[in-house]
This record gives structure tokens, sequence and C-alpha cells, in this order.
């Protein structure tokens, strides 16, 4: 089953946002694999963000990323690696719609929130670089019958 990577940024996690998050991917019928509540290194960060190394705001985006808890998940279902991206709606909030976590509670592109993987290549390396596979688990939902 195809699986994403996930993560509540320090803002989300200081605006007491992590229970609304987490309920929104259950109530869609997503499963969740594996979670923990990490400080970032500036390492991990780098890493994480290393597509965007040449980007002006990379100073910042590490920065921001490393500067407080951040909840990180795995989350597993069909299709969602692109269903996570539209539950999350557009990177800058400003243009994400209602109804979305940006849509929702964002206004700044800087401070947005979440992180979802943005294909299934992405999913792969971000979950490797945080997460040990002990850290994720695999399960039977009986409810799932009534998803799928
Ligand atoms: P993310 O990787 O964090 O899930 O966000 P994303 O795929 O929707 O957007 P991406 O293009 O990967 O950009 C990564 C993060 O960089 C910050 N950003 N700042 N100041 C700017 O113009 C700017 N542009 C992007 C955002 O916080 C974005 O989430
Ligand atoms: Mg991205």
């Amino acid at each position: 089953m195809e699986k994403t990577f996930l993560m509540v940024k320090p803002d989300g996690v200081q605006r007491n946002l992590i229970g609304d998050i987490v309920a929104r991917f259950e109530q869609k019928g997503f499963k969740l694999i594996g979670a923990k509540l990490m400080t970032v290194s500036t390492d991990l960060a780098e890493k994480h963000y290393a597509e965007h190394k040449e980007r002006p705001f990379f100073g910042e985006l590490v920065d921001f990323i490393t500067s407080g808890p951040v909840f990180a998940m795995v989350w597993e279902g069909e299709n969602v690696v692109t269903s996570a991206r539209t539950i999350m709606g557009k990177t800058n909030p400003s243009e994400a719609l209602p109804g979305t976590i940006r849509g929702d509670y964002g206004i700044n592109v800087g401070k947005n929130i979440i992180h979802g993987s943005d294909s299934l290549e992405s999913a792969s390396r971000e979950m490797k670089l945080f997460f040990n596979e002990e850290e994720l688990t695999s399960y039977n939902k009986q409810s799932e019958t009534w998803i799928y």
C-alpha cells in the first residue's frame, strides 16, 4: 500500500494543531503507521530540503524547521501521496482553499503548518530520513473494509 511522509511544522505544533491535523487524515480513512514528536537537527533539515539548497529562502527554511518540535508521521492508503497534498492545500496559504489545512490555518508562505511528500520518490526518501524501520508498524484495520 502507498505511503507518505507528513510533518506538522513548528508553527503547527505551537498553535496546537497536531490533533486537528491527525484527525483529518484519520477521518479521511488513511492509516497512521508511525509518528513521533522530535526536534529536527540542522543536518537533517538540510538533507530533507536539499532540493531547495540554491533558493534564496533556504537559510530561513532550515532555521524555521529546526526552531522547535515537529510532529513527524507516516500515513498509508490508496493514492495517499497526492491525496495528502490536496488535503494540505497549496504551498502558499494565501492561495490555499478554505477546507484545506493551509487554507484554514495559514497566511504566510514561510509558516504553512504542514509538510507532505510531493511524489512517491520523495515519500520513500523522506520516510527513511526521519524513521528507522522499527519505528514503523503494519497492522490491519477492520474499518478499512468500509473504505476500500
Ligand atoms: P513542503 O515541502 O514544506 O511540504 O512544501 P511544498 O512542497 O508545498 O513547497 P516547496 O516548493 O517544497 O517549498 C518548501 C517550503 O519552502 C517554503 N517556501 N518559502 N519564501 C518563499 O518564497 C518560499 N517558497 C517556499 C515554504 O514554507 C514551503 O513549504
Ligand atoms: Mg516540498
